[in-house]
Order: C-alpha cells, then structure tokens, then sequence
C-alpha cells in the first residue's frame, strides 16, 4: 500500500522538523507532504531542507488561495497524483502523535476513512483550556446532529482516508477554504456512503507556536455545517449512491 501523509502548516517552523522526524521513525516508508502557506516563520524553509536528503517529503510551498481548507485540498491533489492508495491528514504542530499512524493503517484496511477520535473510550483531550475543550466538543456534536453524521469526533484533522473516498468527493467542488474543510470532506463522504471507522487518539496541547485558530475562523465554521446542510437539502451535494465497501 502507497501511503502519504499530508500536513498542512502555517508558522510550525518549531516543529515541523522534529514531526517529520518522528513519523519516520514511526513508519520508513510513507511519503510526507507538507502543504504550507508560505509562512512568514519560514516552516517552508525547513521542509525545503529535509526534502533534499529525503525524496519521500515533499513541499507545496503555496503563495495564492491561502487557508487551511485550500491546503489540505492541494496536498490530496498531489497524494493523488503521485497514486497514494490511502492518504493520512494531520496537524503539523504535534497534537496529533505519529504512533497513531500503524493504527490508522491497519484500520484503514476495514474502512473507508478512519477518524482518530478523542470521544471514544480511550480516547482524550488533554489540552488545559476547558473553554477550548468544550468548544471542540460542542462544536462536534452540533455537526454531529446537524449533518446526521455517525461519527463522535467530528472536528478531527488526523485521519485516513482511501484514495476513493478523495476521488468521489470531488475535490474541486469544496467550499471551505478554511477549517470547516474537516467537517464538509467527513460529510461527503457519508452522503456517499463510504464506511466510517474511529480510533482513539490522546490530543494534546501544540508543542510550539502559536493557534491559527481564532473567533471568525469559529464561527465561519459553525455556519458552514449550516450552509451544508442547505446545499444538500437543494440537492446540490453528491447524493448518496457512489458507495464505499460497507463491512
Ligand atoms: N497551510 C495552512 N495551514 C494552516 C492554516 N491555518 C492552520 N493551518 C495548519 O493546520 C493545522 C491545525 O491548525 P491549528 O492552528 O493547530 O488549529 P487548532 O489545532 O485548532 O489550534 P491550536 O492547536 O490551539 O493552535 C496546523 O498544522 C496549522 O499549522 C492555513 O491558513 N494554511
Ligand atoms: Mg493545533
């Protein structure tokens, strides 16, 4: 099996190198993309570096179309392109631990996209903030009602996916740019019935830098599960039928 991991970055010039580090020693053999937005911090710089001792990382160093959203987009492409069979999303700020990819990766195997969840048993959120922590569960259970999604960590930017869930979901016709992507590709592909599996994961607090998350990314997101769910009453989401293995 082809396996690319995709990391989308913004000012993770801190911890970039030593995520890389950490997911080669986890697994020799997965090829990394990082999809950075031309960080004034330079991360680009650094991945730049690694990639010319290790032809398995790649750099997307994107200077238009900015955001979150577009980034993870533009490193499926190229996991695609290059025939990734199964395509892991993460965090480039070590909040998602790289131990978790052989996990993945044996789930992958039985499902279509697997979610490192932290709201199954085993799973957590260890971050200090309770406000952040309750936001994120909040936030989750609201797409999780709205969007009927069968899924307990709605919000989770570390997971699995096979190629054909990124193939079905059209990737050109996504509308986030920014955060939301996380809870519109989950939803896709429900509507397309791929099957769903979650791990547990342990979150934790990032290891260096500081949150690109802020209040109107929060609240663009929370309006997006509504906006999607008034795509799909209109009929203008992919409806169900394309199908992944159900199990
Ligand atoms: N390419 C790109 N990556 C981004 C952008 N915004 C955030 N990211 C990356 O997306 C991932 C998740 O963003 P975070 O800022 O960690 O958001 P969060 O996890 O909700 O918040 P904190 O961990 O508290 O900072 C990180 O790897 C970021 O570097 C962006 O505009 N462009
Ligand atoms: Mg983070």
């Amino acid at each position: 099996m082809r396996v690319f991991v995709t990391i989308p970055t913004f000012n993770e010039s801190k911890n970039i190198e030593g995520l890389i580090e950490e997911i080669r020693r986890q697994d020799q053999n997965v090829q990394i993309v990082v999809a950075d937005d031309d960080s004034p911090d330079k991360t680009w710089k650094f991945v730049e570096r690694i990639s010319m001792r290790d032809p398995g990382v790649f750099l997307l160093r994107r200077t238009t179309n900015k955001g979150r959203g577009s980034a993870g987009v533009d490193a499926f492409r190229f996991a695609l392109r290059k025939n990734a069979d199964a395509i892991i999303e993460m965090d480039g700020d070590f909040s998602h631990d790289p131990r978790y990819i052989p996990s993945f990766l044996e789930q992958i195997r039985r499902f279509d996209l697997v979610i490192g969840s932290r709201f199954v048993a085993q799973g957590q959120d260890l971050r200090e903030s309770r406000f952040r922590k309750w936001i994120t569960y909040l936030s989750s259970a609201y797409a999780r009602s709205i969007l009927g999604l069968p899924v307990r960590d709605c919000n989770s930017g570390y997971r699995c996916f096979r190629r054909e869930v990124l193939e079905a979901v059209d990737l050109n016709s996504i509308r986030s740019t920014g955060p939301s992507i996380v809870q519109e590709l989950l939803y896709r592909a429900h509507l397309q019935s791929f099957s769903i599996g979650e791990i547990p994961i342990v979150f934790v607090e990032r290891q260096a830098g500081k949150s690109n998350l802020n209040f109107r990314k929060l609240l663009q997101g929370f309006l997006m599960v509504l906006k999607l769910k008034g795509l799909y009453l209109l009929g203008e989401l992919n409806t169900p039928m394309v199908g992944g293995r159900q199990t």
